[in-house]
């Protein structure tokens, strides 16, 4: 790579070895590579993903749902490998055509209906099993509000600040520097709000919770890009007083195992299939039954 700035050409040509941690998966072009259907377990609700945190939030609220004893909310997660590809088989296409993890299969209506971005399937779900959305109106547009929020916010702290400050190939001062800027005035926004509010919708657990907490809850607990030192998280009280409130719920702790790839192997949960599988099948004992 070259330290002159760059002089974009009058066409943008796609170049396969621009390096970084994604460029084996990252392509300008949308749809399959290959044919594969996904796999169809017992449960009506079949979720394809990965545990990053966007695939977190739902499997964090399927959990959530299970823990307050709505038993229909019973799913099979598959473990989409993004990174071997997996995202452009036919079947998760069909699932999701923007092929990006999480992707749920609602085979409990007819026809099955499809549900691809991670907000969507948190709306979609808590809608259906009428749990985590405030019935209160101004609270349910608050929470509403806050996962939008999420939605449009996370991208400029993922695919901004952690791209550039942990993946990419080399180190540029003027993206880490602009991307560390917003997604520190990202902070500040919950921080402020947090002062006065136990959870984002107020005084409920919601949602929008689940679909914040994963993303900036990581980060302000040191558990994202090893950056809570470069961003000061410290500094923000009432955000980690509520992380650390919302990782003590025992439904969060199994979430954040399910499609886990890394990490230690007792909290790596591949795919889940059963209530029982997080006592059963994490990948320490799947090794140590050989
Ligand atoms: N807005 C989407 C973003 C999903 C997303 O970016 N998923 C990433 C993992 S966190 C992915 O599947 N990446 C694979 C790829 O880009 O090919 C959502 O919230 O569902």
């Amino acid at each position: 790579m070259s330290d002159t700035p760059y002089t974009p050409p009058r066409v943008w040509i796609w170049d396969k070895a621009n390096g970084g941690a994604f460029a084996s998966i990252n392509r300008p072009v949308a749809g399959p590579t290959h044919d594969k259907d996904l796999p169809v377990g017992k449960h009506p609700l079949q979720l394809y993903s990965l545990a990053t945190p966007n695939g977190q939030k739902v499997t964090i609220l399927l959990e959530e749902l299970l823990e307050a004893g709505v038993t229909e909310a019973e799913y099979d997660a598959w473990l989409i490998r993004i990174h071997d590809g997996d995202q452009f088989s036919s079947g998760f296409v069909g699932a999701n055509p923007n092929s990006k993890i999480p992707a749920l299969m609602d085979h409990g209506v007819s026809p099955p209906q499809r549900v691809f971005e991670s907000g969507a399937i948190l709306l979609y779900l808590a809608e259906k099993f009428g749990r985590f959305l405030p019935a209160d109106p101004a609270a349910r547009t608050a929470a509403i509000s806050w996962l939008f929020w999420q939605m449009g916010s996370a991208p400029l702290l993922g695919g901004g600040f952690g791209h550039f400050y942990a993946y990419a190939p080399e180190k540029y001062e003027y993206p880490i520097n602009r991307y560390t800027m917003e997604v520190k005035r990202q902070m500040d926004v919950l921080d402020r709000h947090l002062a006065d509010n136990d959870y984002m919708a107020g005084s409920e657990y919601s949602i929008a919770d689940m679909a914040i907490w994963p993303w900036y809850g990581g980060v302000a607990l040191g558990r994202a890009y090893d950056a809570a030192e470069f961003l000061d998280t410290a500094g923000y009280a009432n955000l980690l007083r509520w992380a650390n409130r919302i990782d003590a719920r025992p439904a969060v702790k199994r979430g954040v195992m399910v499609n886990r790839t890394n990490g230690p192997p007792e909290g790596q949960l591949h795919e889940r299939h059963d209530a029982g599988d997080f006592a059963t099948r994490t990948q320490d004992k799947l090794e140590a039954a050989g």
